[in-house]
Parts: structure tokens; C-alpha cells; sequence
């Protein structure tokens, strides 16, 4: 997708709407980043076949991948439409709960038109229950709505740091538009035009559009609730507010002349003033543009160039079929337990916070020590609310773990009252219970296990 290179994991909460429209809902239902339920089950891939981008952004190195939607200092390997499709029907097969094929970069798809339409109609004819999203900076948006609705291309985020141009000449040196190189405010003026002209397109298309922003303190970041109030106004469906992620090594201008990104405490106060009754992503992990797998898990390098070129294409549409009927039968009888639960009890009582360890479906499924990652709830003793992730170097690499890791693992999640994981070893038991926090093994379901935790927490 298009978004300049800054961000990245945001560690942000999730919230689905409240209230979504039964039709938008089932258009979301397996959507990974418009629903946050979903991504819990379902699992997205991203293809690398839009190297040319066509705007700079400031926290962009051209050597990496777009960084609207990309962590920065990653670069994927460079796919032509037909090993991009063909790596699609191999992963379709290999990850049957993968229903989402994302077009978000190096790039910008728009960028690199040819390419990428002529990807997702080989994916649309060969595998048609993949849905297909594109990411863009909103440049050529105008020019290629049509098309995007002929490919039945559901699912369109565009990238967007600024309503006003005078804070977008801090974002954009320049933009490439009609051969020529435009610059200074009119370069941000054009640019948001675009945008919004792009925007407008996609309500009256009937196309789900998500907004990304990027959160850059001091230029941005009291800007991004006006630019929340715009787009709302012209139909975007969510938002997604994702923190500058800068550092001298990334070689950005920002990067290099010092721009902080957000903490985390400052990126949930915005997104918190923002979120209104409206909806805003909060369970992005700013992937890849060669991502695979569920959000919070990377199995790109199970799939590179050199590996899935051997591989056999085995997509089964019958196969997925049933792996998704599955996967619905579990999601609806979780969630009649939980609608159970919240009709019992009355009085919620204070909240805390729970640290888990899951490979998804919900389920409390993988070891401590193998966690790249911590999926954080909010429990007050009726529900287990996700709030967020936190990212966490594994603990255990080699069989062994490291106690410099371990030190970093609790700091990370020392405002939680609990860790939750399949198994926990000795040592990580104990440094842990050194920190407040309660080491809980047990393999059920996340709210079953973090409501029981929360009634031990209360009686102490
Ligand atoms: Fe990919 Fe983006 Fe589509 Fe998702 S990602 S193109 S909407 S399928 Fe998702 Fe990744 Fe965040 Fe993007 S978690 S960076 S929001
Ligand atoms: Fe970089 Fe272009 Fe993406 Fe901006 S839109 S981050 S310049 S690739």
C-alpha cells in the first residue's frame, strides 16, 4: 500500500463498531483489519508487486517498504502478477483460515497500476473467495475507482496525515502528478484534494474505505482528530491511527533529524478522543508488504520467492469451505458464552489487565517462552475485552531463554495483573511473580481463563 514509510506496530486497542449494519457486517466478518474479531481467526497476505511510488513521504526510505503500512527497515522480495498469484493459490491452500489478499506496496498500487490489477484479476478468477484490499497514498485514487469496483475489489485504505496543507508541506517534500514534480504547499494542497475527491469516490462505489494516519508529535498529532472529523464526514468506514516509528538507522528525514514517534500512552489519548461512537482500528501490527498469516504472527519467510516457487498450488475452494464453517461454529459459540456471562452478571468491577499468549482462535494455545508477542485484555469481572498487543523479543530461542529477555518481557507488560500461556517455565514463573505479576498456565478459551483469574485476583 501507500503510506510513507514511518510506522509501525502500533500497540493500540481494537474496537469493531458497536453497532455495524448487518450486510457491512458480513462483508467484514473475515476481513482481519475491519474487524477485530476477526483477526483473532482469520488471516491476511500481502504481495510485493508495486515497487514505484509516486509521492515522498518524510519518514519514507525509498531502500525499504512503503511505510504507511510496513514497519520500517523491512524490504520484501519484489513479485511479478503471476509468481504473486501463484503464491496466493500456494498459501490458500497451506493456510486455508487466510482470506484477505492485500496489495500495500513496496510502493504504491496506484503507483504501479498494471501490476497490481493485473494480480488481483488472476487471484479473482483463480481463487474467487479471496477477498481482495488495496492500500494507497490516494493519489490516483480518482482514476482507478471504476476499476477497483469492476474487480470487485471490496476493501481500500488510503493513507491520510493531513486536511491541511500547510502541516502536509512538513509530511510531503514533494508529489509526482501529470509528469510533473510539485512541491511546497501545493504539493500537500493537490495531494489532499486527491485524496478526498478519491474518498468520495469509494462512499458512492459503495467500497469499505479505512483511513490510515500516522501519528507524528509536534507536526500531526492534534491535526489527525480534524482529519478524523473529515473523514468520517465523507464515509470512511475506520480509522487507524499508527504511530511514527523513526529511528537514524531507518535513514528517513525524520528519522535522521530527530522526530520522535508517539508512546503508547500519547497514541491511545488521540485515538481515544477521536474514537467517538465511531470505529478505530486498534489491533494493527503495520505488516509487511509481504506479509502472511494471522496479524500477530509473520510466516512470510515460510514463503519465500525460493520456497513457494517449488511449491504445488492446492487451492481447495470446498476445503476453505469447511475450515471457515468451522471457524464460524467456534467464533458463535464463544461469543453466546460470553453473551451468557455479561446477562449473569450485573456489577462490573474495576478493571485490569491481562497479558496472553495465543497463536489466535481466541484460545490460550502457546508457550511463554515462544511468544513474539502479547495480546493484552481488559477484564472487570464480566468481560475480556482486547485492548491491544504489546511486541516482545521470544524469550526462548534456542531451548534456552535469555534473563536480558526476560527483563525486557516484564517491563513490557508490568502494568498487567496477570500473564496468561499454555506453559510457563521456572525461571520466567518466578521473575515474573518477582514483578506482580500472576503466572497462569492453563490451554481454554481467553475469557474463561482471564474471568477465572480475575474472581482468584478479588478474593486476595
Ligand atoms: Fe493488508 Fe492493509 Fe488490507 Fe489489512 S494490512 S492491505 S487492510 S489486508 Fe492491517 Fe497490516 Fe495494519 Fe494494514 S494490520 S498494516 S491495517
Ligand atoms: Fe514511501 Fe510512497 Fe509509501 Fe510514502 S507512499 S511511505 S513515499 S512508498
Amino acid at each position: 500500500m501507500a503510506m510513507a514509510k514511518a510506522p509501525t506496530s502500533c500497540g493500540c486497542t481494537s474496537t469493531t463498531p458497536q453497532k455495524v449494519d448487518p450486510k457491512i457486517q458480513e462483508r467484514i466478518e473475515k476481513h482481519p483489519c475491519y474487524s477485530e474479531e476477526a483477526h483473532h481467526h482469520y488471516a491476511r497476505m500481502h504481495v510485493a508487486v508495486a515497487p514505484a511510488c509516486n509521492i515522498q513521504c518524510n519518514f519514507c526510505n525509498r531502500k525499504y517498504d512503503c511505510a504507511n503500512e510496513s514497519r520500517p527497515g523491512v524490504v520484501s522480495e519484489l513479485l511479478t502478477p503471476e509468481e504473486a498469484a501463484h503464491k496466493v493459490l500456494v498459501i490458500a491452500g497451506k493456510i486455508p483460515q487466510m482470506t484477505v489478499l492485500g496489495i500495500a506496496g513496496p510502493g504504491d498500487p496506484l503507483a504501479n497500476p498494471q501490476q497490481t490489477f493485473r494480480t488481483f484479476g488472476l487471484v479473482a478468477e483463480k481463487a474467487p473467495d479471496i477477498k481482495l484490499c488495496l492500500s494507497t497514498n490516494g493519489l490516483m485514487l480518482p482514476n482507478y475507482v471504476d476499476q477497483i469496483k469492476e474487480l470487485n475489489i471490496d476493501h481500500v485504505t488510503i493513507t491520510i496525515n493531513m486536511v491541511d496543507p500547510k502541516i502536509g508541506t512538513k509530511i510531503y517534500p514533494w508529489v509526482r502528478y501529470q509528469r510533473k514534480r510539485w512541491t511546497g504547499e501545493e504539493a500537500s494542497q493537490l495531494l489532499h484534494e486527491r485524496q478526498m475527491e478519491g474518498l468520495q469516490a469509494l462512499q458512492e462505489a459503495d467500497i469499505l474505505c479505512k483511513v490510515n494516519s500516522v501519528m507524528i508529535p509536534g507536526i500531526n498529532d492534534q491535526h489527525l482528530v480534524e482529519v478524523d472529523e473529515a473523514i468520517r464526514a465523507r464515509g470512511a468506514f475506520l480509522h487507524n491511527i499508527m504511530p511514527l516509528i523513526s529511528a537514524p538507522e531507518h535513514g528517513t528525514y525524520f528519522g535522521l533529524n530527530g522526530q520522535r514517534g508517539p508512546t503508547p500512552k500519547e497514541l491511545k489519548a488521540l485515538q481515544d478522543s477521536c474514537s467517538g461512537n465511531m470505529k478505530m482500528m486498534r489491533h494493527c501490527r503495520q505488516c509487511r508488504a509481504d506479509a502472511v498469516g494471522l496479524l500477530g504472527e509473520d510466516r512470510s519467510q515460510e514463503f519465500t520467492k525460493d520456497k513457494f516457487l517449488e511449491m504445488t498450488p492446492e487451492y481447495n475452494l470446498e476445503k476453505r469451505q469447511e475450515v471457515h464453517a468451522h471457524i464460524k461454529e467456534v467464533k458463535e459459540a464463544q461469543q453466546s458464552a460470553k453473551a451468557e456471562r455479561i446477562a449473569k452478571k450485573k456489577a462490573r468491577g474495576e478493571k485490569i489487565l491481562i497479558a496472553v499468549a495465543t497463536k489466535g482462535g481466541g484460545i490460550v494455545n502457546q508457550h511463554f517462552g515462544h511468544a513474539k508477542e502479547f495480546q493484552i485484555f481488559e477484564v472487570d469481572g464480566v468481560e475480556a475485552k482486547f485492548v491491544g498487543h504489546r511486541k516482545i523479543d521470544q524469550y526462548c530461542q534456542t531451548g534456552y531463554g535469555e534473563s536480558a529477555t526476560l527483563e525486557g518481557i516484564i517491563s513490557a507488560i508490568q502494568d498487567c495483573k496477570a500473564v496468561l500461556a499454555s506453559k510457563i517455565g521456572d525461571c520466567p514463573e518466578e521473575m515474573l511473580l518477582k514483578a506482580g505479576i500472576q503466572p497462569v498456565q492453563g490451554y481454554d478459551t481467553i475469557d474463561s481463563l482471564a474471568l477465572n483469574f480475575y474472581q482468584q485476583f478479588k478474593q486476595v
